[in-house]
């Protein structure tokens, strides 16, 4: 046996290159024995500083023969490495950080297939407006499509990143990846948040970086974008004046704070958001609607109101359960993008611009009118709410239950993950109330199975006074099991509740629905809560339903990983 000695220049102390070159011989052990002798004041060290000092102190990703020079310098700069078990989980993981911290998930993968794993979390970025940065070495420049067998040798990976996400850049110098760094923080301050993927071919990644110290400073912020004034005032008139007026916050709402309820306040408006927008106002607050954006009763009370001002939301379909949002009021929107002022729902009267600028104006505006109109009563809201919640239970009278019985269990200030499972969808989504936005993490709109868990682990390692809780589905939990040992790892504590009903039930209804005799959707199960103690982690099992919230109590109150099992037969029994 050889023992391969350090080949770093670095002071820093990452030597343990004990490794056997000659008898484990690899693809990859080639490729690491070429890159010896690198310079260690390279474009890695370079883009890994211009991110530090934008504040990003956490990285999701998975080292590789190619991205070594990413990780080289992360224990010098402070930057915690999270290493996920599949570079889907970092991308999740990225976005659940991303949401407590307000920071882009930042991501870094090898080449090729490192990168395209990642992509369904950035496909998730992009649809759900999200920040991401997505980092992956790319082939040597000159070796663009040379089809030769490199390692990891993929046809096109900037274009394949580019058809994803917002911008995709393959660039050429250090300097030019750090520019590329601001650039993404530029879209994400000022723009819609969505993912971006710099690709920093082998070659450039490895050499001195030609990137001079001042451009290595993150860039100070600017003010926010204001609404056109004579805009503002119009849509002030048409407020003060309104009757009936309602505020749709989405995920554009999420960050404006408590002048959003201010403003409802002064209006005297009730507000609901989108899942994305889940607690732009406290869900506990008089005008609350909570997240029922879903609810044929939200369509109607909408639908008959005379002003109705939508923040930040795209209101697609996937939002609106088929329900269609056409106010026979006056319709002002705020948005970011001028191109979104009409999509799904058309504008009276539209305000480009940051949404809290512009609810500081319309505050504003609103202070030099006398507000006259608003005649919403409490005893009227009580009844919409009364009326959602019987809605709710409709959809599924079970999962209704099983939701409830499990946040019966959850403490108020908990951040809650879930999946593309019914659980969340007909469950979770209705029965949590919280106080705080980007308290629920989900993807409406994407809706990817393997969210769940590794958002929850991302949140966690960002929130870890927080009681993190994934209530998910077991199709959703197995395509990412793996991230068990990622929790057990960065020794987090984390509960999840699995809901199992044997298999993908989404789907066979769809099949039947169909005519299909279900195929492919009833799945085998392993026992759960002897997989958590697998990883290392405690199990729960549900036997009873009256079991079930001192069960996921208990969890909740047991430091590190734990797992409650909930066998949805238990509730389809007699008399459960
Ligand atoms: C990545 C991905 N693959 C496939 C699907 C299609 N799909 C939607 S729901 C579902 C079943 C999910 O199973 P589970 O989490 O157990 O939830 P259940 O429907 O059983 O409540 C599937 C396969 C998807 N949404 N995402
Ligand atoms: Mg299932």
């Amino acid at each position: 046996m050889t023992t391969a000695t350090a080949t770093s220049t670095d002071t820093d102390t990452d030597t343990d290159t004990d490794t056997d070159t000659d008898t484990n011989y690899s693809p990859e052990s080639t490729a690491a024995a070429a890159a010896g002798g690198v310079n260690v004041n390279n474009a890695g060290l370079a883009i890994m500083t211009v991110l530090r000092s934008y504040g990003i102190d956490t990285i999701f990703g998975i080292p590789g023969t190619h991205n070594l020079e990413f990780y080289r310098p992360l224990g010098r700069l402070g930057i915690r490495p999270v290493t996920t078990r599949h570079e889907q989980g970092a991308s999740y993981g990225s976005d659940g950080w991303s949401q407590q911290t307000g920071l882009p998930g930042v991501v870094i993968t090898t080449s090729g297939p490192g990168l395209l794993n990642a992509l369904s979390g950035a496909g998730t970025a992009y649809c759900e407006s999200r920040p991401m940065i997505l980092l992956s070495p790319g082939v040597a420049e000159g070796s663009e499509f040379a089809d030769n067998g490199a390692l990891h040798e993929t046809k096109d990976s900037t274009g394949a990143a580019g058809a994803i996400v917002e911008w995709s850049r393959r660039v050429t110098s250090a300097s030019d990846a750090v520019n590329a760094v601001h650039d993404a923080f530029e879209l994400f301050r000022y723009g819609r948040p969505r993912p971006v993927h710099i690709e920093i071919p082998l070659n450039v990644l490895e050499s001195a970086s030609n990137c001079p110290e001042e451009l290595l400073q993150a860039r100070p912020e600017r003010p926010r974008v204001a609404a056109d004034a004579a805009a503002v005032e119009r849509a002030a008139e048409v407020l003060a004046a309104a009757v009936h007026p309602v505020i749709i916050a989405g995920g554009g709402a999420s960050r404006i704070g408590s002048e959003l309820t201010a403003l409802a306040e002064s209006l005297n408006a009730p507000v609901v958001t989108t899942l994305n927008g889940k607690a732009s106002i406290p869900e506990s607050h008089p005008l609350s609607l909570a997240s029922e954006i879903r609810l044929p009763v939200i369509h109607e009370l909408i639908n008959q109101s005379d002003a109705v001002l939508i923040i930040g939301s795209k209101l697609g379909e996937a939002e609106l359960w088929g329900g269609v949002i056409a106010p026979a009021g006056t319709v002002i929107r705020i948005d970011v993008l001028e191109s979104q002022l009409n999509k799904n729902v058309a504008s009276d009267i539209g305000l480009v611009g940051d949404s809290a600028v512009i609810v500081g104006q319309l505050r504003d505006a609103l202070t030099a009118r006398t507000i006259t109109g608003s005649a919403t009563t409490a005893a009227e809201l009580a009844a919409v709410r009364d009326t959602a919640v019987r809605e709710a239970q409709e959809v599924s009278p079970t999962l209704h239950r099983v939701a409830t019985l499990i946040n019966d269990a959850i403490p108020e200030n908990a951040i809650v993950a879930g999946d593309s499972s019914q659980i969340t969808y007909f469950g979770m989504a209705s029965v949590v109330r919280q106080q705080a936005s980007h308290s629920f993490l989900y993807t409406p709109a994407y809706a990817t199975l393997g969210y769940g868990l590794p958002s929850a682990v991302g949140a966690k390692v960002a929130a870890p006074d927080r009681p993190v809780v994934c209530v998910l589905g077991d199709g959703a939990l197995m395509f990412a099991v793996q991230e068990f040992a990622t929790a057990i790892e960065q020794g987090l504590d984390l509960t999840i509740v699995c809901v199992d009903n044997g298999g993908y039930a989404e789907i066979n209804q769809n099949e039947r629905d169909r005519g299909i005799t279900p195929v492919g959707v009833v799945l085998a199960q392993p026992n759960w809560s002897v997989l958590s103690a697998a990883f290392g982690g405690h199990g729960f099992s549900v036997t009873d339903p009256t079991q079930l919230t001192d069960t996921v109590a208990q969890a909740i109150a047991t430091p590190g990983l734990a797992l409650v099992h909930v066998p949805l037969a238990v509730f389809d029994a007699p008399n459960a």
